[in-house]
């Protein structure tokens, strides 16, 4: 019996600074029926889907960033979000801006079943940009300011969902897609399918000299595409997209599969629902031959790996 789950990317065109949470979620809330309509088991959204991406204003007292983050998932405003999922037997990944009873704030992401029960949580580990303005950058990155770094590791967790009884499913975010560990620790645990929501920009604001904004699509489906073939998953990577508060990200959500072969891709700026029927025993050739962790990986030459952060230089050569 084929074990079958159709998935989507739910991409979101831009939400701006004054949109209210509630817009947002009708615009989600609308992707949903039109997901139920095509048939999908599993749709996922894009990380800080409720807000503009908040990390490009700069607030000098960080709490005055507080009213961008959920102090509580579902909410008034989410909830309707909850009941789409269970009108439509929908599960799905939902990212957004979590604030803990203890004070601490994440970039979370969190996978939701049907029924409306929290499945698995992720905090986002890699945060990109700066943690003070930086008057050199026309657009701020300050994710750096805003949150913690991610507590949770990078969990996977075998679940229903669709009619297959157990999905292996695994969460990661945005900038963490970059990142080989974030695929490889997913990998270990037998992810079959990786989620992953993104707000990238068109321009890297980092780069001294001119990136050409195909090298930023490219290198984002490279990374997706390299990890998905290389731990022998599915990859679902959603996009926002389009001109938010007059800074444009790329948009260009995709579908994966274990071979890194691109399914599905978002051709819109705007609200757009791709989707792919995901074989999931396509995962068993690379993990039983290339990719046959257990038969072929060498933990013992990749002490560096965990045990260095940046890099060194090499040793000198001498005649
Ligand atoms: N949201 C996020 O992580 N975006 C980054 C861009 C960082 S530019 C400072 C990304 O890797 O796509």
């Amino acid at each position: 019996m084929p074990r079958v789950l159709t998935a989507a990317a739910a991409q979101l065109g831009p939400i701006q600074r004054a949109e209210p949470r509630g817009l947002a979620v009708a615009r989600m809330v609308r992707l949903m029926e039109r997901a139920h309509a095509r048939g999908v088991q599993l749709v996922v959204f894009p990380e800080l889907a409720l807000t503009t991406f908040f990390p490009r204003h700069y607030h000098d007292d960080r709490a005055e960033a507080d009213h961008w983050f959920e102090a509580a998932m579902p909410s008034p405003d989410t909830a309707p979000l909850f009941e789409a999922a269970k009108r439509y037997g929908i599960g799905f990944h939902l990212g957004y801006a979590e604030l803990t009873q203890e004070g601490r704030h994440f970039n979370t992401a969190i996978l939701v079943s049907p029924g409306g029960d929290l499945l698995l949580k992720y905090r986002k580990v890699h945060l990109p940009g700066h943690a003070e303005f930086d008057p050199a950058r026309q657009v701020q990155h300050l994710e750096k300011r805003y949150f913690d770094v991610g507590d949770l590791g990078f969990p996977v967790i075998a679940a229903p969902m669709g009619a297959l009884p157990g999905v292996n499913m695994g969460l990661m975010i945005c900038n963490d897609r970059r990142w080989p560990e974030a695929w490889r620790e997913l990998g270990l645990q037998s992810a079959e399918l990786v989620m992953l929501g993104y707000n990238t920009p068109s321009t890297n604001q980092n780069a001294a000299g001119f990136e050409a904004h195909h090298l930023r699509v490219f290198h984002s489906h490279l990374s997706v595409q390299a990890g998905a073939y290389q731990n022998a998953c599915f990859a679902v990577a959603t996009a926002k997209a389009g001109v938010e508060d007059g800074c444009e990200l790329f948009g260009h959500s995709i579908i994966v599969n274990p071979q890194g072969e691109i399914l599905a891709q978002a051709t819109s700026w705007d609200d757009e629902l791709i989707t792919a029927d995901l074989d999931l025993d396509q995962c068993t050739l690379g993990r039983t031959t290339i990719f046959n962790f257990e038969k072929h990986r060498r933990p013992e030459a990749y002490a560096r790996i965990t045990g260095q952060v940046g890099a060194v230089a090499p040793r000198r050569w001498q005649p």
